[in-house]
């Protein structure tokens, strides 16, 4: 639509409703955003949720076992010394209920809330050049005028349940992990059915087992798992992490991934075999993440990934009893980690209990939801709560459900009809002053959430900072710095193993119809932190600022 067909600027009170700067999203990112662009830069600033509290993809994800893959001591905010002195985590990854405490006594500490406007989702965002101003719609029809806005809506919060014909017929409950009831699901006595093998299913499974009279887990991908290895964390520990918080800060921004472990420099492929399964040994005993972290070549080449690859495929089928479930959980067609590498706590022990069983829906797929049962091509199973553990539309969904349009009401849905363009994954050519935190074309989700969201909202801050200091209104990528960009994006995930998952949700390949593009700027933090602070340093490189 053109700019002169929108509807004309309009706020239902100017006072309370035109802004500096409107936040769309309240979990880490937009929280800690808010604080920077109110408190440090002293703008009129407000966030809108779509949830009725602080929290984002933790307020969303409460299923079974939902708990954090990054380690505590990294999983928190950096930019106060304060809060890394008073806040304790008490495990060694954090628990869904834990993390929203955490952010709760952030958002309280910082008097957040009051900027926050809750149960508010918001449907679209136009941009209207002649007032350089975006004009913000939420569901209920209210209006905000905003000259910056930053998009604060996570990477995974776009449920995806797949059309199974059949499901509205269903008369058991059905839930989606993403979408979790708030008083949580009693499984005491009935039959579940749980579809998908992601990080969430694999979390949830041991969960579900304990209480359910019978679990039924639909495969369709095979996945690797390494034991996270969870435990309270030692007084010792937690007193290490008070006294070295700033060096531990320092190592996560020295790191590929923004975790605090550093990636061994040795290769898998110059290490002998049984040197090698020692190495592996250990890293499986540590546990978590940074199994990764074992060989330097593990995610560069292929040979050295299916040294890694064969270890967890021997543990699978050493763990599991029975031996056509342990070749079905084992019969992995991607390289380790590949896809998002998950972490468990018994998962494939799981599958030895006498009240849990495996489908293989390679073999036969899910054909419809009956009344009573998930039919697959070949069987019926009988459930009363069918559980979807089937992920999100990642990265791109949580921008594309709002109906954005940039200059001359071009919609961004258009702009990446073939998949993501954006320069530097902070900003889209034709959408001025609009910024996208932890967007596709950025470390993002492989890199340490909250490190990746501190970059991205402190570089959003001094740039705004920047615009104002100079008098100046408005920043828009230009088109040959993005079409630059995401040739950089593709250029660095074709040197890695991740483009080799057929599956994979960073690729857009678990949406039927999406366009198959690798999402996330694989070229590590360090050098994304780098490339950033020089663009800027160089007065804004690649922007037009006006
Ligand atoms: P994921 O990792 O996308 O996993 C979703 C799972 O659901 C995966 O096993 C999928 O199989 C399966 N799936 C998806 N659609 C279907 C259909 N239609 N039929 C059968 N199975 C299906 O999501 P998660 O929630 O587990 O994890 C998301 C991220 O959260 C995770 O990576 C961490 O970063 C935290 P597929 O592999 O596509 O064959």
């Amino acid at each position: 639509m053109p700019d002169d067909e929108m509807s004309p600027l309009r706020t239902r009170s100017e006072a309370a409703r035109s802004l500096d700067a409107l936040i769309i999203g309240a979990g880490f990112a937009g929280l800690y955003q808010l604080f920077c662009l109110r408190d440090r830069l002293g703008l009129s600033v407000k966030v809108l949720e779509a949830g009725g509290g602080v929290g984002g993809t933790w307020y969303w994800n409460r299923y079974p076992g939902a708990r954090c893959d990054s380690e505590s001591h990294v999983y928190w905010y950096t930019f106060a010394p304060e809060l890394m002195r008073e806040w304790e985590w008490s495990e060694r990854y954090p628990g869904q209920p834990e993390i929203m405490r955490y952010l709760n006594f952030v958002a309280d500490k910082f008097d957040l809330k009051r900027d926050i406007e809750f149960d508010t989702r918001v449907v679209s965002a136009h941009y209207h050049e002649a007032a350089n101003r975006w004009q913000v719609q939420t569901e209920t029809g209210e209006t905000y005028v905003t000259k910056f806005l930053i998009t604060a809506v996570g990477c995974l919060s776009t449920a995806n349940v797949p059309k199974i014909p059949g499901l509205k017929d269903f008369k058991g409950d059905w839930y989606h992990t993403g979408q979790w009831p708030h008083d949580g699901v009693d499984f005491i006595g009935k039959r579940v059915g749980m579809i998908g093998t992601g990080s969430t299913g694999i979390q949830a499974a041991p969960v579900i087992a304990a209480s359910a009279a019978h679990l039924t887990v639909f495969q369709r991908t095979a996945n690797y798992s390494v034991p996270a290895r969870n435990a309270p964390l030692a007084p010792e520990f937690r007193q290490y992490i008070k006294e070295h918080a700033d060096e531990i800060r320092a190592v996560t921004h020295e790191t590929l991934n923004g975790m605090a472990f550093r990636i061994e420099q040795r290769l898998a492929v110059e290490t002998a075999p049984e040197e090698r399964e020692t190495i592996y040994e250990a890293a499986w005993e540590r546990g978590g993440l940074q199994f990764r972290a074992a060989f330097q070549d593990m995610l560069t080449d292929k040979n050295a990934n299916d040294t890694a690859a064969e270890f967890i495929k021997r543990k699978i089928r050493s763990i599991v009893k029975d031996s056509a479930t342990a070749a079905i959980l084992s019969d992995i067609d991607h390289p380790y980690a590949a896809k998002r590498p998950p972490i468990d706590t018994n998962y494939f022990e799981t599958y030895n209990r006498p009240n849990v069983a495996l489908v293989d829906l390679r073999k036969a797929p899910i054909e419809r939801v009956s009344r009573t049962a998930i039919c697959t091509t070949e069987a019926e199973y009988p459930v009363d709560i069918i559980v979807f553990a089937t992920g999100f539309d990642a990265m791109t969904g949580p921008l594309l459900r709002i109906d954005i349009r940039g200059r001359s009401g071009v919609a961004l849905k258009d702009v990446w009809v073939a998949g993501p363009r954006n320069y530097l994954g902070l900003q889209v050519a034709g959408f001025p002053n609009l910024f996208t935190i932890t967007g596709p074309g950025s470390p993002s989700v492989l890199c340490n959430m909250p490190v990746a969201i501190e970059q991205h909202a402190d570089w959003i801050t001094d740039c705004i900072r920047h615009l104002n200091d100079g008098g100046l209104d408005r920043i828009e990528a230009r088109p040959e710095a993005m079409d630059k960009w995401v040739a950089e994006v593709n250029e660095v995930a074709s040197k890695t193993v991740f483009p080799m998952a057929k599956h994979s949700w960073y690729l857009g390949a678990n949406i039927p119809g999406k366009p198959r593009v690798f999402m996330p700027y694989a070229g590590g933090m360090v050098r994304y932190r780098q490339i950033c602070a020089e663009v800027a340093e160089n007065g804004y490189e690649g922007f037009a600022l006006s």
